[in-house]
């Protein structure tokens, strides 16, 4: 067993470095601007519940702009950061990740970016008047997400064979769906060069919603977990855009999809940082297998429930439990 003398440490877990060949050569990629076939997105969101997308027409000046936002925000005083937490759950908060007792060797900003104007906001640093060039680049951003989001459900539904495209997309559009955008800092760990393995950033966990878009700068650290149950790490590409399935898409797929678990494990030399977009439903959106893709005789694998109610549940997990499993039938 490995043992670092530091506090600070100590409640956080240790996971085993993977070896070389545990990277995931070939992430499935769909690439935007030409013709993939809807297929090919569906095969990924089945085999792995994840995928990344290339060519997607999101400006590279707006995501390096808001990047740079997000690292200044990350550079201030820890006392000027604190202004804007504890993450209850928006806000600033710092190893500790939701109100059950994880932690995670990060530190975040956490916003609600479907309660606009950001001027108004309940998070400090966003009513701040010096925060405009974040609040414009974020709100650009943002926009370009729930388009982004939009297409790429709308090719998931074509691969399903759904006779209406906007089918899946339409629950995750209009101001009342429940929108979730996360800034993560994962700053280097220099106490673990060396040894062979890695601090937890952010503990493995399935996101909730229906469909996650994470971008991250150079720096690696993301792993997904296989379906026979295998972690590889996922190499990093900053001009992409990585998707994952969420809980209630596998629900709405009747486990058509699978809703991938992830993690991430802490650089000890370099740091790393991520934005990452939630599209969820309305608080009163019913979750429930769609029954234009229910074959015959087939009998949904859930309980009926509202994305409020999972939300809910959620909120109340620890990271790593399985959240669909009180849900099952
Ligand atoms: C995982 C996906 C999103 O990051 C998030 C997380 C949320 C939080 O950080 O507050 C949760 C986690 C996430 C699922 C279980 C609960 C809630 C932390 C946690 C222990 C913002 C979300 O919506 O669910």
């Amino acid at each position: 067993m490995v043992v670092l003398a530091n506090p600070v440490l100590d409640q956080i877990s240790l996971i085993k470095s993977p070896d070389p060949g545990d990277y995931l050569s070939s992430i499935p990629t769909i690439d935007l601007s030409s013709s993939t076939s809807p297929d090919d997105i569906v095969r990924a969101c089945k085999e792995l519940g994840f995928f990344k997308v290339t060519n997607h027409g999101v400006s590279m000046d707006l995501v390096e702009k808001l990047e740079a936002e997000v690292v200044k925000f990350f550079t201030m005083s820890q006392s000027e950061k604190d202004k804007s937490g504890p993450s209850n759950p928006f806000g600033y908060g710092s190893k500790k990740i939701g109100m059950n007792g994880d932690v995670g060797w990060l530190e975040y900003l956490l916003i609600a970016t479907s309660a606009e104007p950001f001027c108004e906001s309940s998070i400090a640093f966003l009513r701040d008047p010096s925060s405009s060039s974040f609040r414009s680049a974020l709100h650009e951003y943002i926009t370009l997400m729930r388009k982004l989001v939009c297409q790429v459900l709308e090719l998931m539904a074509d691969g399903l064979q759904l006779e209406q495209r906007d089918t899946i997309s339409k629950v995750v559009q209009g101001s009342e769906c429940d929108e979730i955008f996360r800034l993560n800092h994962y700053p280097p760990c220099p106490l673990l060069q060396g040894f062979n393995c890695g601090l937890t950033g952010f503990g493995e966990h399935t996101d909730p919603q229906i469909i996650s878009v994470l971008r991250s700068n150079n720096t690696s650290g993301l792993q997904i977990e296989l379906s026979d149950g295998r972690w590889v790490s996922v190499p990093s590409d900053r001009e992409a855009f990585f998707i994952n399935v969420g809980d209630s898409l596998q629900v709405l797929t009747n486990g058509r999809f699978r809703s991938v678990k992830h993690r991430v494990v802490a650089n000890s030399l370099k740091s790393r940082v991520s934005m990452i977009y939630f599209g969820g439903p309305p608080l009163a959106q019913r979750i429930a297998p769609l029954p234009q893709l229910m074959e015959e005789g087939e009998q949904s694998l859930y309980k009926d429930f509202t994305w409020g109610e999972y939300k809910r549940a959620a909120y109340k997990s620890r990271l790593a439990d399985y959240r669909l499993g009180p849900f099952h039938l």
